[in-house]
């Protein structure tokens, strides 16, 4: 099996989730860089990448043997899963898989609205409305409350007491909030949320995914400049291909 193409930029939240998957699992891959939201050559609404991935969001995944491609993190996520057989981070057993679906599912408009609020001061292309801003902090707020005193409450991740994909979907964008990068919102008032996040810190994977956003650090009061976004991106993308190279070199 080729290893799998993996459309996106290294910034990107859901693009994270699945780069740490396959860094995690140390699983070689190629890595594309793709501009949100951008209609030129190499842009998410560019009629090529839009044949992939019609909703021109990234990540997408593409096997060139095939041709298959795919878009949505968590559909890749699980495909990956089911097709390396990598049940380890996403169970076999329905129940126990449903459970981490469910997660999945309900991650959407309640803990991905943490990426709105990075949004709001990154993306310079889109208008956030203070209002939009306001409605999303409340649901992120909302959605933390329930990881910390449900999905959390008596287990060490998401998902019972082992890592799933789950974990991976959620941390990319709560740790984004936290003192250590953005610094956007103040987590220490949800204590289990804040001890999962440092858990997270010692899954393989976890520093690759992390490292553009610790350059480009705390910007709750002052954007960052589309330098510095660049330069993360650019510098990122070193650091995945070495992570790929040095497992891969590992492999051989
Ligand atoms: N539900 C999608 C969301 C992907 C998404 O929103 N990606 C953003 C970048 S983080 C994007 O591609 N935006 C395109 C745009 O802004 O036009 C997934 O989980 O893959």
């Amino acid at each position: 099996m080729q290893p799998p193409i993996i459309y996106g930029l290294p910034f990107s939240q859901p693009v994270r989730a699945v780069l740490w998957l396959l860094l995690n699992k140390q699983q070689p891959f190629e890595f594309r860089m793709i501009n949100p939201g951008h209609p030129g050559k190499n842009g998410s609404r560019h009629a090529d990448y839009l044949e992939k991935n019609p909703a021109g969001t990234i990540p997408c995944l593409e096997e060139s043997e095939t041709g298959f491609s795919l878009g949505e993190a968590h559909a890749i996520m699980t495909y990956l899963c089911k097709t390396r057989g990598w049940h380890d981070l996403y169970p076999a057993n329905p129940q126990d898989q449903a459970r981490v679906d469910a997660y999945l599912h309900f991650h959407h408009r309640n803990v991905r609205e943490a990426s709105m609020m990075v949004a709001a001061r990154v993306r310079k292309d889109l208008v956030f409305s203070e209002e939009m801003q306001a409605n999303s902090q409340r649901l992120f707020r909302q959605a933390a409350e329930m990881l910390d005193s449900h999905y959390l409450s008596s287990s060490a991740f998401l998902v019972g007491d082992s890592l799933s994909i789950a974990d991976f979907a959620a941390c990319v964008e709560v740790g984004q909030l936290s003192a250590d990068y953005t610094n956007i919102l103040d987590l220490s008032e949800f204590p289990r949320l804040s001890s999962w996040l440092e858990r997270m810190k010692s899954v393989r994977g976890y520093d690759e995914v992390h490292f553009p956003l610790k350059q480009i650090g705390d910007i709750r009061d002052e954007p960052p400049s589309i330098d510095t976004l660049r330069s993360a991106n650019v510098e990122g993308l070193k650091i995945l291909t070495n992570a790929v190279a040095q497992f891969s070199h590992n492999i051989q």
